[in-house]
């Protein structure tokens, strides 16, 4: 996902061209707007954690691009193209060194696991939407 900050700051374009040229191929892909209980769902695994009512208002706060990303190995892939959380932390040339602004506004999400890549993607995207 590019996150609103992403967006907002015009990244959209720069953001999927530093994907693609990673070799990662895009399955399916949508413009849209989470709203708080919509964004409350796709995070409510951190619902404990001390930042996720200021997450949710974050995350539907502006549009956001979601896609469904394909390459081997691509959980992990696509975690090191990202960079770290902090983006003051995030490696040179990660995408959250390079775009991101702040820990909470840091550009793009990116699935954790395997399992958690097919509930997200399942979140966005219907059978009928993909290829
Ligand atoms: P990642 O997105 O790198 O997998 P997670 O899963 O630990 O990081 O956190 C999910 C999201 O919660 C992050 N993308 C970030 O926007 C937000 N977040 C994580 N840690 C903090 C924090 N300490 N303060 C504010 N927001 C945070």
């Amino acid at each position: 996902m590019i996150k609103p900050d992403g967006v907002e700051n015009g990244h959209i374009g720069a953001i999927l061209n530093h994907i693609s040229q990673a070799g990662f191929r895009i399955i399916a892909m949508k413009y849209t707007r989470l709203t708080p209980e919509t964004a409350g769902q796709f995070y409510a695994i951190h619902k404990e954690r001390p930042f996720y009512q200021d997450l949710v208002s974050y995350m539907s706060s502006g549009p956001i691009v979601a896609a469904i990303l394909e390459k081997e190995n691509a959980v992990e892939e696509f975690r090191s193209l990202i960079g770290a959380t902090d983006p003051s932390k995030a490696a040179p040339g990660t995408i959250r060194n390079l775009y991101a602004k702040s820990i909470e506004a840091n550009a793009v999400h990116g699935s954790d696991s395997n399992e958690n890549a097919a509930i997200e993607g399942s979140f966005f995207f219907s059978m009928l939407e993909r290829f």
